[in-house]
């Protein structure tokens, strides 16, 4: 799973990504909108996986992991609202998620782009980028399924075509496409675009050291973002993140304390990443490995497969699956497959968070 970190230019991108990472890439130098992206892969905690590592005692314990990508900033001005690059969306097009970092610490010796403090309008701005994006995919591909539906017209591109002109209407009111709803199976006529609007979406708000207590107001304001689906809105001292990540484990701690900081931003960051995105874990166990794989809620066996292989998805047969909490009643296959929880489930079957599968297939 790959998060992508945007925002205007200076909200803070770097340092936030260095403090969920551990990385230490520059943040004086003030990068802004230049070089290239950082890219760097974090384990998801899961005490599951450890539960299931001490069980099985395999040669080899994997993680769910999350890549983050900290992208080049937008370059916003009064002037000129459009910023983002051709290859900058091409980027941002192959994450599953998008992180919006928007600045509300006060620092006179990091100039805002748009010389003021307010959260809320650059959020506006970026999404107005993504919209803007996301309706020239749509134009363009309408303009090629009408000359294609003129010399032959199939079923097929007539629904996608309906169904463009839906998304295409719904972005034109500024409304992000991930809050229109759509069916399974025109969910799968439009996944191909990846339009970013409907990727599900991170605000995070970099507030100020002196704000930490005090963050209520802040995401009060985002009241409107939060009650969509598949948006999370969290505020976040990505400098005093990053200072942490950069010092021992007792060290941190203390640190904490003496900010009365409970737990850890990033920690929660990364949790909150994983579940408001709609993302859920099953595991595979054996001798050789224990591994948590990650896939969105809903999705169905033979698609959970392709997590793991495509060669998994394409011979698909059934999965044995076992819930977690049965198998750890038991903690053997064995057991579970006399008392009946170990089912065989077929290609309707919808993934559960925690289910540990065995995968049938032929290639
Ligand atoms: N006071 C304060 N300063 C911060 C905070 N986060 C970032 N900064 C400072 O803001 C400046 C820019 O931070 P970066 O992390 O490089 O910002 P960026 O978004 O990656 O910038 P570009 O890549 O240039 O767009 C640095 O000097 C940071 O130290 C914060 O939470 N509080
Ligand atoms: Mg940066």
């Amino acid at each position: 799973m790959k998060i992508g970190i945007v925002g205007l230019s200076l909200s803070g991108k770097t340092t936030l990504f260095n403090a969920l990472t551990g990385s230490q890439v520059d943040t004086t130098a003030f990068m802004s909108g230049k070089g290239d992206a950082h890219r760097a892969v974090i384990s998801v905690p899961d005490e599951r996986l450890d539960v299931l590592n001490d069980l099985f005692q395999p040669k080899k314990k994997t993680p769910a992991t999350i890549e983050y990508i900290d992208l080049a900033g937008l370059n916003a001005t009064e002037q000129k609202k459009t910023g983002f690059s051709d290859q900058f969306l091409g980027q941002i097009r192959l994450v599953d998620a998008i992180l919006v970092l928007v600045r509300h610490f006060k620092n006179d010796s990091v100039p805002h782009p748009l010389n003021t403090i307010d959260p809320l309008r650059d959020l506006g701005i970026v999404e107005a980028e993504f919209i803007l994006s996301d309706l020239g995919i749509i134009e363009n591909r309408m303009e090629r399924l009408l000359r294609q539906m003129k010399a032959k017209k199939t079923d097929q591109d007539a629904r996608e075509y309906e169904l463009l002109e839906r998304c295409k209407a719904f972005l034109e009111e500024e409304k992000p496409l991930r809050n229109l709803p759509m069916s399974t199976e025109e969910q799968f006529l439009v996944r191909g675009y990846q339009f970013l609007t409907q990727k599900p979406l991170i605000v995070c708000v970099n507030i100020g050291e002196t704000d930490i207590h005090n963050d209520s107001a802040v995401l009060a304001s985002f009241s409107v973002y939060q009650q969509a689906g598949q948006v999370s809105v969290l505020t976040v001292s990505a400098q005093i993140e990053m200072e942490v990540q950069q010092l021992t484990t007792e060290e941190a701690e203390l640190f904490r304390s003496d900010l009365g900081i409970v737990d850890s931003a990033m920690g929660r960051l990364v949790r909150e990443s994983y579940d408001l995105v709609g993302l859920i874990s099953f595991f595979t166990v054996g001798s050789d490995e224990v591994r948590a794989w990650t896939i969105r809620r809903h999705t169905v066996a033979p698609l959970a497969a392709g997590a793991i292989h495509t060669d998994i998805e394409r011979g698909f047969i059934r999965a044995e699956v076992v819930a977690y909490d049965e198998f750890i009643r038991r903690k053997t296959m064995a057991l579970c497959r006399t008392d009946g929880v170990l089912r065989l489930e077929g290609k309707e079957y919808i993934v559960k968070d925690g289910d540990i599968i065995n995968f049938r297939f032929a290639v």
